[in-house]
């Protein structure tokens, strides 16, 4: 039997919209100007788009509109021209939305202590946006959630009785996919994909994204959408728990993980490198694929991958814990009273975010055990572990005084040979010391 094609009838606010869209002429809305959403702000009002940018924090607010950024992916002359231009302005009044065109929604979706999505930034945001949305406007929601948030959350707040999603609004699901820091891909060059409540919402997504990113991949569903942003993240979760396990195991067995890692890697074809570490930080790849795995046990399926992944990364800091008692007693020195200099605090190499960190969950323990914990850190002054604030130590002395150096995060400005040279002992959990061979070196 031939595909039957549902034809759906343009309604004249699809046709009113569409012109707007396609002669720059709509006025968008960007509400959360974060890390996702400022960029996204920058990116419509460089292709010619009258954008306001909503944030509840009236700081942000005035950084913004005096074009001074704290992106670190939005450079302050960007930032400085466009507003100058009157391009992009910045309020914290949410009524600006009834002379808008389209909302975009980028607000945090992290999780509760009880690893339940905290959707609360989702609703507030959408309580706010439903008090002044119109007939004629576009709605994407871009923050990561679990499938079915915007067909089940965020469609009842925004449609009524008079106003009929596909035909008198539009409504769809956009995955973020920016990657601070990264200079290769930015928002402008990064696929964008969107997945409509109808088709002809999915359409007028694609054609929004379209004007202003270099490529768009529109999907079936809202649900779509949210599952490839999920399926993304949690491929990460897990392969860093599968080489975090791989770890346990050559230490146990005495090989070398990053040797039979890097000799993997020469496999031209399927198969893809990942590497041990301390754990997993950050505000996606620990948080994302908990949404799955949430909404999945609603669904009446485990999803046994992502529970393990999430065990096996969550001891992590304790095995690096181990790892550090155990190369002391090897010198007959005990943990508790130990000084112990950890190098790198950051989530990840080269950047200055410590959310969910696994550095302060390796000098938490380390504190329990009754070791006086110090740290170097240059893209991270100062750090609170357990109520106390740190400051980030100078690292030649605080190597030359240290029982042990712990590699945490492995940043590439700082210089590792000297980090052998003057630390008596260095437990290193990201290879940093590579090549290097040497009694006083413990890797993972
Ligand atoms: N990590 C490992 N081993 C690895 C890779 C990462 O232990 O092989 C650790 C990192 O040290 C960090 C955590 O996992 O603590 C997360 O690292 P990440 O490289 O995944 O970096 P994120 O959290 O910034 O992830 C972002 C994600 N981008 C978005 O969600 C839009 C992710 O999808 C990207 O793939 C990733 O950046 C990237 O490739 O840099």
């Amino acid at each position: 039997m031939g595909t039957v094609t549902v034809v759906e009838e343009i309604s004249s606010w699809s046709a009113c919209l569409e012109d707007k869209i396609e002669n720059h002429t709509a006025r968008v809305g960007i509400v959360g100007l974060g890390y996702v959403g400022l960029p996204l702000a920058v990116e419509f009002a460089k292709a010619g788009f009258s954008v306001t940018g909503i944030d509840v924090q009236d700081a942000k607010v005035a950084k913004v509109n005096a074009g001074s950024s704290y992106i670190q992916d939005v450079p302050d002359w960007e930032l400085q021209s466009l507003v100058e231009s009157g391009r992009l302005t910045a309020t914290s009044d949410f009524s600006v939305i009834s002379e808008l065109d389209t909302v975009n929604i980028c607000v945090p979706t992290p999780l509760r202590k009880t690893k339940d999505p905290d959707m609360s930034f989702i609703v507030s945001a959408c309580e706010q946006i439903a008090r002044y949305f119109h007939p004629g406007m576009l709605a994407i929601l871009e923050s990561t959630t679990y499938p079915g948030t915007t067909d089940e959350v965020v469609l009842p707040m925004l449609q009524s009785k008079t106003c009929e999603v596909g035909k008198d609004f539009f409504l769809c699901f956009s995955p973020e996919r920016v990657d601070p820091g990264n200079a290769q891909f930015q928002t402008l060059n990064i696929p964008k994909v969107v997945g409509g409540v109808t088709p002809e919402c999915t359409r007028m997504g694609a054609l929004f994204y379209s004007q202003a990113l270099q490529k768009v991949v529109p999907v079936a569903s809202t649900q779509v959408a949210e599952m490839v942003k999920l399926l993304e993240n949690t491929f990460r979760m897990i392969n860093i728990g599968l080489v975090n396990e791989m770890a346990l195991m050559c230490g146990r067995m005495g090989i070398d993980v990053w040797e039979v890692i890097d000799a993997a890697a020469t496999k031209p074809f399927g198969f893809m490198p990942f590497y041990p570490g301390p754990g997993l930080g950050g505000h996606c790849i620990p948080i994302d694929p908990f949404y799955l795995s949430w909404k999945s046990r609603q669904a009446g399926v485990e999803a046994r991958f992502i529970e393990l992944a999430g065990y096996i990364n969550g001891q992590m800091p304790h095995f690096v814990v181990e790892k550090i008692q155990n190369a002391l007693n090897d010198r007959s020195k005990a943990l508790k009273g130990a000084r112990i200099h950890v190098l790198g605090v950051a989530y990840k190499k080269n950047i200055d975010d410590v959310r969910e960190s696994p550095a302060l969950d390796v000098m938490h323990l380390l504190m329990c055990r009754g070791a006086r914990v110090t740290y170097s850190d240059p893209y991270v002054p100062s750090l609170k572990v357990d109520g106390c604030t740190l400051a980030s130590q100078d690292l030649d002395v605080s190597l030359m005084s240290c029982d042990c150096a712990a590699i945490i995060t492995d940043h590439g400005s700082v210089d590792y040979r000297a980090v052998l040279e003057k630390a008596p002992l260095v437990v290193d959990t990201r290879n940093a010391l590579k090549g290097y061979a040497s009694e006083k070196i413990v890797r993972l």
